[in-house]
């Protein structure tokens, strides 16, 4: 069962944060943006691609040590996810939970795609019950913790380092803000991409078949079609490039040339210079060192990890102190 809608309105709210960020001196749109259904389906695509190991590591470090994290989580627990996408990646550690414990499963996104997509992946497992909840993650986690009967504590899987997608300072203010909703001995799990050569990673945001391009590319088709926007598509090219102070894989749309673009429901046109970009997306890379150490800024403490050596990937237990 998936219950309620956020009845906010998102294009006046779309509209003034691509006004806000188009004036900005590096022009930036934000990434949530782009998760429309189009580049949701677009990410499903990058998840399986050979440039693209994250999402296949992180399936692979929950299958193949799901029972032993289990051992160590502090039962018995209800589980919230954030971001739960169809919710592939979950399915392992929902069935070895769902072994030791009836175990409700609380999917937490903004997508009621997803949403519907998560029930119908792991709907067929036993003791296993599914409330979503359509909503952003912390207003979500609040929903899922005031729901714990005494003595169960919560479990946040945050998972695909959907966390690098913050830059650090905000990434851990929402650790710190997660800490907030949950009472000592509770638990996260955290899975987070580690640094890696540096031609590895811009192969994994610009791979061969241009699939990554046109993610990129959808949020300018998504702007002209909800804001009249007149992005001419062929004027603009993917990039992706490495930050080396922030340790993160930058993706842009960089101008082919002059040009002006009206963006008529944001009542703005917007000039760019030949080579200028839009900054669209920042996915961090972290060492595994690094992630213990933000636990411990955070109010959680490391309990254990689990790498993955094929494609350096990290899931770690953090226990709120
Ligand atoms: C969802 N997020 C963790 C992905 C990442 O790797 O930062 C999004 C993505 N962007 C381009 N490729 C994948």
């Amino acid at each position: 069962m998936v219950t309620s809608a956020i009845t906010a309105q998102p294009d006046l709210e779309f509209a003034a944060e691509v006004r806000e960020g188009l004036a900005k001196p590096q022009k930036e749109l934000l990434s949530k943006y782009l998760y429309d259904d189009v580049g949701s389906a677009l990410f499903e695509v990058i998840s399986v691609l050979p440039e693209y190991g994250l999402t296949r590591a992180d399936e692979r470090v929950l299958q193949r040590n799901a029972f032993e994290i289990v051992e160590k989580l502090p039962l018995p627990m209800l589980v919230a996810e954030l971001g739960s996408g169809s919710g592939k990646k979950t399915r392992w550690l929902l069935k070895a939970l769902a072994h030791r414990q009836h175990t409700a499963y609380h999917p937490i996104e903004i997508s009621p795609t997803a949403l519907a997509m998560c029930k119908r992946e792991l709907g067929d497992i036993d003791s296993l019950s599914i409330v979503g909840f359509e909503r952003e993650y912390l207003d979500g986690l609040e929903e899922v913790a005031a729901r714990r009967k005494k003595g169960q504590h919560v479990l946040v899987l945050f998972l695909g380092s959907t966390i690098g997608n913050f830059d650090r300072p905000a990434g851990l203010q929402f650790l710190r803000n997660i800490r907030a909703t949950l009472v000592p001995g509770d638990a996260m799990l955290l899975g987070t991409d580690l640094l890696k050569p540096v031609p590895q990673l811009l192969n994994a945001y610009d791979d061969a078949l241009g699939v990554t391009a046109a993610f990129n590319k959808n949020l300018l088709v998504r702007i002209n079609r909800e804001l009249a926007g007149n992005f001419s598509l062929g004027d603009f090219e993917h990039e992706a490039r490495f930050n080396p102070w922030a340790r993160s894989v930058e993706m842009h749309l960089r101008s082919t040339r002059p040009q002006t673009v009206t963006i008529a429901a944001a009542g703005i046109s917007v000039r760019f210079a030949e080579g200028e970009t839009i900054w669209t997306e920042s996915s961090h890379k972290y060492t595994k060192e690094e992630i213990c150490g933000m636990a411990k800024d955070t109010g959680f403490h490391c309990r254990a990890q689990w790498f993955d050596h094929e494609w350096p990937f990290a899931e770690s237990l953090l226990i709120a102190e």
